[in-house]
């Protein structure tokens, strides 16, 4: 189905939760806000580049104000936008060391967040794609009472929803609520995220590989032999393209139109991978497989694995199904030879 150009994404939230009769309207709010959120950083982002034009020193800026680093930014605003709603019991941030409690006052949801406010942010000053990734579960403390640690550290298949922004050369917004990936690209001339891709799908077997290739001497002998598999024209009738942004979200985004595989592995220095699993793995998981892809740690579901603490790291295979099958098929025949 073609899209309609002028289907915004409060619009889409909304069509999608008549489809639920007993929908109660709260995930849709939230998913709002989100995109609101999403809007400020994505402004934000894009005015990167002007800080040193416009006099910034860094600390504070000319009006004397004290200029905020842009993850740390990006952190503020989806707090500011989200701890309001009365949907949250509790959240995490990549960005925080502790669960982080709604403040006294506000109402308390049934709802827990957690979130990745801008990932790739080594990316910022050299113009290069980054993005905010988020997560969201139902609480399993007792409603009305703050919410706890346990309440974040739920396996990711308990996910009720999860998306994702890419800041690039357009914003896109990606969500599932685990029915169809679906994407809105923002318009700035009118501030809307419009509805621009329905469905996603990824293809069951892609052509690029994902991975940073200047780890390789560290590489265990399974992934080693994997990645050289891809690039022999003896056994392929054509080598996969490498396609590495180093901003895991813009990487799986693009291999997710596309097809392919991201990988970010445990290998002799990254003893358990690099990337966290509440924040960065078990979203993507969750938009991948929603949209009929595979994410494992090798050999483990992603979404399988019970979280031990908040900032635990993981390794990561993710992307096309075929792809990843065999990615895991080299890991388990050569990686204790
Ligand atoms: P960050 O959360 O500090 O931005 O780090 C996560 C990023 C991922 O987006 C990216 O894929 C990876 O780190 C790149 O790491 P490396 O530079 O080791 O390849
Ligand atoms: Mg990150």
């Amino acid at each position: 189905m073609q899209p309609n150009r002028f289907m915004t994404i409060e619009r889409h939230i909304l069509e999608g939760e008549k489809k639920h009769p007993h929908a109660t309207g709260e995930l849709s709010n939230l998913l709002r806000d989100f995109a609101m959120a999403a809007k400020i950083i994505s402004l934000e982002v894009n005015k990167a580049g002007l800080v040193d034009i416009l006099g910034f020193t860094g600390e504070r800026n000319i009006h004397g104000e004290e200029v905020k680093k842009l993850d740390i930014f990006a952190h503020d605003m989806m707090l500011a936008a989200l701890q309001h709603g009365g949907h949250f019991a509790v959240m995490a941030s990549e960005e925080e060391e502790n669960i982080i409690h709604i403040p006294k006052g506000m109402s308390i949801g049934k709802y827990v967040l957690l979130f990745d406010p801008l990932d790739g942010s080594s990316n910022i000053d050299a113009n290069v794609s980054i993005g905010t990734i988020f997560s969201i579960y139902r609480r399993v403390s007792p409603e009305g009472t703050p919410g706890t640690l346990e309440d974040c550290l739920q396996k990711g298949v308990n996910q009720v929803a999860a998306g994702y922004v890419v800041y690039g050369s357009s914003t896109i917004f990606v969500y599932s609520t685990g029915f169809g990936v679906y994407g809105f690209t923002l318009d700035p001339s009118v501030g809307e995220f419009l509805f621009s891709n329905d469905d996603i799908k990824i293809p069951r077997k892609g052509n690029i590989y994902s991975i940073n290739e200047g780890n390789y001497k560290y590489w265990h002998p399974g992934l080693k032999r994997y990645i050289k598999h891809l690039q022999d024209v003896d056994n392929l009738d054509k080598p996969y393209k490498s396609r590495y942004i180093g901003s895991m979200v813009a990487d799986i985004h693009r291999n997710l139109l596309y097809g392919g595989i991201y990988i970010y592995p445990e290998d002799h220095i990254h003893k358990t991978g690099k990337l966290r699993l509440m924040y960065e793995c078990n979203p993507m998981a969750f938009i991948v497989e929603a949209a009929g892809g595979r994410a494992t740690d090798g050999k483990i579901r992603i979404m399988e694995i019970q979280p031990k603490a908040l900032h635990q790291r993981v390794p990561i295979y993710i992307g096309s199904e075929d792809d990843v099958l065999l990615a895991e098929k080299f890991l388990r025949e050569y990686n204790n030879l």
